[in-house]
C-alpha cells in the first residue's frame, strides 16, 4: 500500500467515494481476481466501516478486507518494534520482537469474522498467548481488564481480563502463511478468536492493565463493548469455534 497523508482520526468519508467503490466492485465481478485484489487494497485506507452498508455489497469472497481507521501506520521492524506492558502490573516490561519470538509459540486455526458480515474460515495464527505476556509483567490486584494501543496512534481496544486470559487470545507474530504483514498489523497484532474482528487490534504497541474496561475506538462509535461472536452487536452469527 502506498504511504499517504494521514486523514484526521474519525474524519467522515464521503458518500460519493463509497458509491464510487460500488462501481469498482461491479468492475471486479466482470474482470475477476486481480481487480478484486486491488479493491481490497483500496478498501484498506478508507476504513470507514461501511456506514452506508454499500461496501458490504461488493463481492470480495472469503478474504480479509484490509481495515485501518488511519491511513496506515509507520513501519516497525525487528530493531524498532517494542511492546510495553504497563498499568496495574507488578513490574512494567517492554518486549522487543526477539523477546516475543523467544517465548513459547502457540498456533491456532480459527475463523475470523468482522462485525460487518465477512468471515474468513480457518485462518492459521501463531504467536505468544496473551496470558503469558500478562504473566511476564504480573497482573496487579484490582485489575479487571486489558487495554490495547496501536502504533497507528489512534486505534484502541479492550478485553475483560477473563477473556484476555483465554487460550485463544494471541499476541500474533504469524498469520495465514507467514509473518503478519504490515497491512495486517505487523509485525505484531492481537488475535482474539472468540471476538469480532474489531477486538483484534493491529500494529500492537501497548498493553495496559486497567481497573475497568475502557471503551475503544469503535465502541465510542456504537459497537458493543462485548465483541463475542454470536449475538452481540445486533448480529446472529454462529460462534467461531
Ligand atoms: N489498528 C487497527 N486495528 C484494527 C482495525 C483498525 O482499523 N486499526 N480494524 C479492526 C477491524 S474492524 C477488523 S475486522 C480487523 C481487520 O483486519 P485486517 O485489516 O487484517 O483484515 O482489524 C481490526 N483491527
Ligand atoms: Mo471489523
Amino acid at each position: 500500500m502506498t504511504p499517504t497523508t494521514p486523514r484526521p482520526a474519525g474524519a467522515p468519508v464521503g458518500r460519493r467515494l463509497v458509491l464510487g467503490l460500488v462501481g469498482l466492485g461491479a468492475a471486479g465481478v466482470l474482470a475477476g481476481g486481480p481487480i478484486q485484489r486491488g479493491l481490497a487494497a483500496v478498501l484498506g485506507p478508507i476504513g470507514n466501516h461501511d456506514p452506508t452498508g454499500l461496501v458490504g455489497l461488493i463481492p470480495v469472497g472469503n478474504t480479509f478486507r484490509f481495515y485501518s481507521v488511519t491511513r496506515g501506520a509507520p513501519r516497525e521492524d525487528a530493531t524498532s518494534y517494542s511492546l510495553a506492558v504497563s498499568g496495574m502490573v507488578d513490574a512494567p516490561v517492554t518486549l522487543g520482537l526477539a523477546d516475543l519470538q523467544g517465548m513459547a509459540q502457540t498456533t491456532i486455526v480459527r475463523d475470523f469474522q468482522c462485525v460487518t458480515g465477512w468471515r474468513v474460515p480457518e485462518v492459521r495464527w501463531s504467536g505468544v498467548r496473551l496470558s503469558e505476556v500478562l504473566d511476564a509483567a504480573g497482573v496487579g490486584a484490582g485489575a479487571t481488564a486489558v487495554r490495547f494501543t496501536s502504533f497507528d496512534g489512534t486505534y484502541t481496544e479492550s478485553l475483560p481480563l477473563e477473556v484476555a486470559r483465554r487460550d485463544d487470545v494471541l499476541v500474533a507474530l504469524q498469520m495465514l502463511d507467514g509473518d503478519v504483514t504490515h497491512d495486517h498489523g505487523g509485525p505484531v497484532r492481537l488475535f482474539a478468536a472468540s471476538q469480532y474482528g474489531y477486538k483484534s487490534l493491529k500494529w500492537l504497541s501497548g498493553i495496559e492493565l486497567t481497573r475497568a474496561e475502557v471503551p475503544g475506538y469503535w465502541e465510542t462509535r456504537g459497537y458493543d463493548l462485548d465483541g463475542t461472536v454470536g449475538t452481540t452487536n445486533g448480529r446472529s452469527d454462529e460462534p467461531t469455534s
